[in-house]
């Protein structure tokens, strides 16, 4: 364990660049890896914080058939969505990669081919799941199905998104392409194996004890108990071989012979996502990447990710990085749990979310309002849930009532009573001993919760200046004092603009955007962390700005708008999954074919339900040439009374079928409409009657 690293290099998943970031990425990934970051800057560390768009995989493809454009206009256009969003809600990367960029696929191949020569992959033969139709085979995404381990029904070739387990495609019951939409086939192909058995022993030794080769790499008490719970889960279910190569035409090739038409697998190339932004971002600053990726225990390397990014992170990039041998580990990989939405779960394809770009649009120069109440709730041990009532009532009752109202109050009376020009400290009273000592206490606390990737909890020690400042106004009323006593009010206002002054700094791993302000209006710079807890920040005599507000009140109409929107596109979601997807045509049948079929048009004389079915019905149809019982699928858009009497088409020759127990002789052809409604019925005196139809 060390105390004191020389540098830090701290990653967030790279996004897929397949469509908007919401909410739910940010509290997981982001929010929290840009507060640890400023923290760490504030503190003069040497830190990289990168990141960048994944833009590889079926993830992408899918969206660009989805879309009906190509891979890579896909990637340009999110990507530039997504490295704005990031950029407006302050998130700080000092490099937004890309994974489609020459470089990135530069440093995988050569990554690829130290493993080759280390000797790390087993090429093997196998059966796959192969697409007839569209001659593609089949990898992770391009399968779906119901998962083993939980029955959900729209499980992926590669994880269930629902249990978090991590699949094959294989093992999915009643495996589906979604290309065709039909079961695949099984076709020999070849790829290149990471077999995992050999490294249980030292995976094992690492995540429980923080020693890899005998040296402490961290205490294990850092590592999130829910991360090294699904880490030991799934080393104790015993390790299998994944395979690192796809038959894919978009990623990155793979650099070897005999792999025309493969690509690396985007779960190998994604992590080297961060060498290659850090690569990119050392030769734009005149650095050495490799100092922040070789061995190093005094390099510590933080992957922030969400839970279903897990095994990735700490089981399979931790055995790459280890057999291409020349790679530091990952000091601690911070994961969070879910973040749900108005009491459901967030998800994109459902359109159940609330996308940052739209949030930064609604609520322009809010950005840390959002930041605030994602940080308060964020789901660093177990699921959280934003509403937008709570999101109301936390930016009203604490932004608005106790910081916004603290500093306002301060600076306020600052103006009125001195024109702005911080007063002079007199003589201590033990109310302002007490306060100082407190506020001296604080910055500590907020570090250690930092440090430990407890970031509500940072938060809330933060927010305890606010309430220090509060309180310290309310106990001693310099309001009642200016006539009787305005030397004390005097030294009341300076040790309470020295809070706000200190505010500035504790928050702003947390709240950029209103530090900044704070500091404007003190005329302050941006001070780092050390200075955090003093009480001479302010220098009596300094002018002190006319403060604006800092936060205004969220009104009822402006969550409501919310809500309404949320609901307006879950409706009209679920109507458009009503809308039954139009058939693929069929293959063309020889005229022969169609003359086998014997057609005629017959009467219906009687109609009943059959028993405990809601589909069936049981019709006595007169074809002319005789009177045959048909078992029909038309209750659900017929009564027995609605079709008796009318005239409908049979195909005659279909050898008879018993359903339900009932003997059908024929069936009775109908078509749906757009609207998934049966053809009309005519009445049996239309002048139509025939026996054939053509
Ligand atoms: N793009 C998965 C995700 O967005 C993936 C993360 C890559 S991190 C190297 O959930
Ligand atoms: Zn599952």
């Amino acid at each position: 364990m060390t105390t004191n690293p020389k540098r830090h290099l701290v990653t967030s998943a790279l996004p897929y660049a397949n469509g908007p970031l919401h909410i739910g990425h940010i509290a997981g990934a982001y929010l929290p890896a840009d507060i640890y970051v400023k923290f760490l800057r504030m503190c003069n560390e040497d830190v990289v914080f990168v990141c960048g768009s994944d833009e590889h995989g079926a993830a992408i493809t899918l969206r660009a058939k989805k879309e009906g454009i190509t891979p890579q206009e896909i990637v340009d256009k999110y990507h530039e969505i997504n490295k704005k969003a990031f950029a407006d809600f302050g998130i700080d990367f000092d490099i937004y990669h890309r994974t489609s960029s020459k470089l990135h696929h530069e440093t995988a191949s050569e990554f690829f081919l130290k493993l080759e020569e280390n000797n790390v992959f087993e090429v093997e033969e196998s059966e796959q799941f192969y697409d007839e139709e569209y001659h593609q085979f089949l990898a992770d995404r391009y399968v779906t199905g119901t998962c083993p381990k939980c029955a959900n029904d729209n499980a992926y070739g590669d994880q269930c998104e629902k249990c978090g387990s991590a699949l094959s495609p294989t093992e999915l019951i009643n495996p589906k392409s979604t290309l065709s939409g039909k079961s695949p086939e099984m076709r020999t192909t070849k790829h290149w194996f990471l077999p995992m058995n050999r490294d249980e022993q030292w995976l094992k030794e690492w995540i429980t004890t923080g020693k890899l080769d005998g040296v402490d790499q961290h205490i294990p008490a850092q590592w999130r108990n829910q991360v090294q719970g699904q880490c030991m889960s799934w080393i104790d279910g015993g390790l299998g071989a994944r395979a690192m190569t796809r038959d894919l035409d978009w990623g990155v090739p793979v650099p070897l012979k005999g792999a025309d038409g493969k690509v690396l697998y985007v779960w190998l190339d994604a992590p080297i996502g961060y060498v290659s932004a850090t690569k990119q971002w050392a030769a734009d600053n005149g650095k050495n990447w490799k100092d922040y990726w070789k061995k190093d225990e005094n390099t510590h390397l933080t992957h922030f990710i969400a839970k279903d990014n897990i095994v990735f992170h700490a089981i399979i990039f931790p055995i790459l990085l280890r057999a291409h041998g020349e790679f530091n580990l990952p000091f601690n990989v911070p994961a969070n749990e879910f973040l749900n939405l108005e009491g459901d779960k967030i998800s994109t394809s459902r359109e159940w979310a609330v996308w940052l770009h739209e949030y930064i649009a609604d609520f322009e120069g809010k950005e840390d309002e959002l930041r605030y109440v994602l940080t308060s709730i964020a789901p660093e041990n177990k699921d959280s849930e934003f509403t937008w009532k709570d999101y109301q009532s936390r930016v009203n009752n604490e932004l608005v009532a106790i910081l916004g109202n603290f500093v306002n109050r301060s600076l306020v009376l600052t103006q009125k009573y001195y024109e702005g020009t911080m007063p002079a400290l007199g003589e201590l009273a033990e109310i302002d001993k007490k306060v100082m000592d407190e506020m001296g206490a604080i910055p500590t606390r907020i570090a250690e919760k930092i440090k430990a990737h407890k970031y509500r909890d940072g938060l809330a020690a933060a927010m305890t200046m606010a309430r220090l400042g509060n309180k310290y106004l309310a106990d001693t009323e310099p309001w009642k004092l200016a006539k009787t006593d305005p030397i004390r009010v005097e030294t009341i206002l300076h040790i309470s603009n020295q809070i706000v002054a200190n505010l500035a700094i504790v928050l702003r791993p947390f709240l950029p955007n209103t530090c900044g302000k704070l500091n404007q209006f003190l005329g302050q710079p941006e001070l780092d962390w050390s200075h955090a807890g003093k009480s001479d920040l302010l220098a009596a005599g300094q002018q002190i700005e006319k403060p604006s507000l800092l936060f205004a009140k969220i009104e009822e109409e402006q969550i409501e708008k919310q809500v309404e929107k949320l609901n307006i596109r879950k409706a009209e979601k679920e109507k458009a999954a009503k809308v039954k997807p139009v058939l693929e045509p069929k293959e063309n049948i020889t005229f022969e074919d169609f003359q086998k079929m014997d057609i005629r048009m017959g009467t219906v004389l009687e109609a009943e339900k059959v028993k405990k079915t809601d589909k069936l019905l049981k019709l006595k149809v007169d074809t002319g040439i005789d009177i045959r019982t048909i078992v029909s699928g038309i209750a659900e858009h017929f009564t027995p009374e609605q079709i008796v009497n009318k005239q409908v088409t049979v195909l005659m020759n279909l050898p008879p079928r018993k359903i339900r127990g009932v003997v059908s002789e024929g069936m009775l052809l109908m078509a749906e409409n757009e609207n998934g409604e049966l053809s009309e019925l005519r009445g049996s005196d239309a002048n139509s009657a025939g026996d054939l139809i053509g």
